[in-house]
């Protein structure tokens, strides 16, 4: 059994970086606590796209703002639930910190699962204008289900699955996941998107007609990490007529979970085949559309949607 700390200090992951990490994982810790003390509320507010808030929602933000805070590396944060980017001093270093405290909010009260997700830059003074290629340092995710996994990814050092232990601490249960280039799995988001694009229909109806295992739960977070932890499948999100650009947001969603599955091997394109870590940054709440997953998949995914 590793430890999380000594794991990353093995694989020559720098300082700040571990640090980084440290208090990451530290705010996914209090999050999981206030998740099973049922903390569900619904609140009247609502956040920068005008979608409504949990409780939770807020408190994430807090308690994931306040350990960055702590760390002393972090010098500007995004977060999915504040319109603006947020600076602090930082006198032990210079990163940027994008996030989405509760990803799949709306599933809290059926209790399926949910999770965070985290993005580390080497970026200067602002997210714009950055790629998650040239400006990713690391990103992570955490799943809140029945077990509390944590996944990491660092540059050229791999993707890799942690888990909560009783005592609160993250061993490693998975070093170096590799996805494999073709899948039977598919997890195909916002279905909607069928009623306008005859070509998703097609793809969807290739699936079944290949008969294909769907595996969709509606979060993000667990269904990206259904394909890490099978080390196969494809998820899709494409864009409609609601969402012009798709759903799934840039800087906190798409760009972290693009790396992580860079890491794994994986691939990650939009809708018209742009890879998603190639993305320019203009705004902070950007969206994009996502196909993701096993290469082979992802790819013929878009040959025949575009
Ligand atoms: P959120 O960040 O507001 O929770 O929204 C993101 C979620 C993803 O987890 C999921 O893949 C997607 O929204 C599902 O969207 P839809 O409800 O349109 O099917
Ligand atoms: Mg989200």
């Amino acid at each position: 059994m590793q430890f999380f700390n000594h794991f990353l200090r093995e694989k020559g992951v720098s300082a700040d970086i571990r640090s980084l990490l440290y208090h990451v994982a530290r705010a996914v810790k209090y999050i999981n606590f206030s998740l099973r003390a049922g903390n569900t509320q619904q609140l009247t507010t609502q956040n920068a796209s005008g979608e409504s808030q949990l409780k939770l929602d807020v408190l994430a933000d807090q308690i994931i703002t306040n350990e960055l805070q702590k760390s002393e590396l972090a010098h500007i944060i995004a977060s999915e639930e504040q319109e603006k980017v947020r600076k602090f001093a930082a006198p032990r270093g210079k990163y940027g910190v994008s996030f989405d405290p509760l990803d799949g909010s709306s599933l809290v009260d059926t209790n399926l699962a949910i999770g965070s997700i985290f993005g580390i830059w080497d970026c200067g003074e602002s997210f714009i204008g950055t790629t998650g290629r040239k400006n990713l340092v690391a990103s992570c995710y955490a799943v809140y289900g029945p077990r509390v996994t944590f996944v990491i990814a660092i540059k050229n050092k791999g993707t890799h699955e942690f888990e909560l232990n009783d005592v609160g601490e993250f061993t490693v249960t998975r070093e170096n996941i590799q996805l494999k280039p073709d899948s039977k799995y598919f997890a195909p988001g916002n279905l909607r998107a069928g009623k306008g694009n005859a070509r998703y229909l097609q793809l969807i109806q290739e699936w079944i007609l290949e008969g294909r295992t769907l595996r969709y739960s509606g979060g993000m977070v667990p269904d990206l990490n259904h394909i890490l932890c099978k080390e196969e499948g494809i998820f899709s999100y494409p864009h409609d007529q609601k969402y012009p650009q798709g759903k799934l947001r840039l800087l906190f969603e798409c760009a972290p979970f693009a790396f992580l599955f860079a890491e794994a091997g994986g691939s990650a394109l939009d809708q018209e085949g742009l890879p998603i870590l190639d993305i320019k940054v203009k705004e902070i709440h950007q969206r994009t559309s996502i196909f993701i997953g096993s290469k082979n998949e992802v790819e013929k995914a878009i040959k025949i949607l575009k």
